[in-house]
């Protein structure tokens, strides 16, 4: 019984190192890989964009308001959200800023709920070759 158990603990270890180590060779996205986007309202224009920094997400620009132009930027920094600004009357001009997510998450899921999925995340490590 306590051989199975010692084997079991060693098949683990293995296992999470296998893991570990597997993740850490996965290539990181070239440099410049294709932003990726999303249609939020399926007009057939994307209205979320996802750019990279050749790892991670580092910025998303969110049309919230479908007139073309991006009237929401979030920047990320190492997979962790570092500020947004938002054009709340979409004439072009930055009227809030965000300093920490909870308070950007707040206001997305008040004022433009439809992009939550896509704006309020707490993790931002997303490997763009993942999408
Ligand atoms: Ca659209
Ligand atoms: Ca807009």
């Amino acid at each position: 019984m306590k051989n199975i158990s010692v084997l079991v603990v060693i098949l683990l270890v293995l296992f999470l190192m296998g893991g570990r180590l597997g993740y850490s060779q996965l290539a990181p996205a070239p440099q410049g890989a294709a932003p990726k986007t999303y249609d939020v309202n399926s007009d057939g224009k994307p209205d979320v964009i996802y750019h990279g920094d050749g790892k991670y997400v580092s910025k998303v620009e969110a049309d919230t308001n479908y007139d073309g132009r991006p009237d929401v930027v979030v920047h990320i920094k190492d997979g962790k959200f570092e500020s947004a600004e938002v054009d709340t009357d979409y004439d072009g001009k930055t009227d809030k800023k965000f300093n920490d997510a909870p308070s950007f998450n707040k206001w997305v899921n008040e004022n433009k709920p439809g992009f939550n999925d896509k704006l309020n995340k707490t993790d931002w490590r997303i490997d763009l070759m993942d999408f």
